[in-house]
C-alpha cells in the first residue's frame, strides 16, 4: 500500500496516520515530524526548517522534496507508506509522481481527512496546552489554515481527476475515525 494523508492541520493526519501504520503494516512517514526531530537537533535542516514552520508557512520545497526523495529510497519503504503532510502542493504531488516513478512504482490512494476550520482550531488550541508548540498559537494557526487553502485544498481535485481520493470523515472520536479509515482503505 502506498497512500498519502491530507487533510488540514488538525485534521488528525498524524495521529491516525501512527495507527493506520500498525495496521497496515507499512510505515509512516511525517515531513513534520522529520523537521521537528531536526530543529531539536539543531541540525542545518533543522535551522532552515524552524523560521517557516514557526511562521506557519510551508518549508520551501527543494528542501521538503530532497528529504522526501531520501526517505523514500530506504529500504522500509521499498514495499509501502504512509505518506503524512507530504505532499502540501501541487508542486510536491508532481514531484512525488517523478520519485515514484523514478523507483518503478505509483501511488495506490490519497487520503484526505475532512474537518472544519473551527474544530481543528480548537484541537490544536488544546495541543498547545499541552505540548506548547510554536506554531499552535491563535496567530499562526489562522496562517496555516490559509496556506492549507491556498496551496493544500487543491490537490484534492488534483487526485480525484486520477480516481485516486478517498475522503474521510474526521470528527468524531480518535477510534471512530480510525474505524472509518480502515473501511476505507480496504475499500
Ligand atoms: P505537521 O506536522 O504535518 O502538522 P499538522 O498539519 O498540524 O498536523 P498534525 O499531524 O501534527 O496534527 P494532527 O492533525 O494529527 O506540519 C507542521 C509544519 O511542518 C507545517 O506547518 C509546515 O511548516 C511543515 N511541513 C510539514 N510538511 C511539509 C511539507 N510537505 N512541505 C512544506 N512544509 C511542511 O492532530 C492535531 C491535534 O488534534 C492533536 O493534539 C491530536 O491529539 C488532536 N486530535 C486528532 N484527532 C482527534 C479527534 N478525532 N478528536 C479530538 N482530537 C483529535
Amino acid at each position: 500500500m502506498r497512500a498519502v494523508l491530507l487533510g488540514p492541520p488538525g485534521a488528525g493526519k498524524g495521529t491516525q496516520a501512527a495507527r493506520l501504520s500498525v495496521r497496515l503494516g507499512v510505515p509512516a512517514i511525517s515531513t513534520g515530524d522529520i523537521f521537528r526531530v531536526n530543529v531539536k537537533g539543531g541540525t542545518a535542516l533543522g535551522l532552515t526548517a524552524r523560521e517557516f514552520m514557526d511562521a506557519g508557512h510551508l518549508v520551501p520545497d527543494e528542501v521538503t522534496n530532497a528529504m522526501v526523495r531520501d526517505r523514500l529510497a530506504q529500504d522500509d519503504a521499498a514495499e509501502g507508506f504512509l505518506l503524512d503532510g507530504y505532499p502540501r502542493n501541487p508542486e510536491q504531488a508532481v514531484e512525488l509522481d517523478s520519485m515514484l516513478a523514478e523507483l518503478g512504482s505509483g501511488l495506490d490512494v490519497a487520503i484526505e481527512i475532512t474537518a472544519n476550520f473551527d474544530v481543528v482550531t480548537d484541537r490544536l488550541l488544546k495541543r498547545a496546552q499541552v505540548e506548547g508548540r510554536a506554531d499552535d498559537t491563535e496567530p499562526v494557526i489562522r496562517k496555516r489554515l490559509d496556506v492549507y487553502a491556498n496551496s493544500t485544498a487543491p490537490l484534492t481535485a488534483f487526485y480525484a481527476g486520477r480516481g485516486l481520493l478517498v475522503q474521510v470523515d474526521g470528527l468524531g472520536g480518535i477510534d471512530e475515525v480510525t474505524d472509518r479509515l480502515v473501511a476505507a482503505v480496504a475499500a
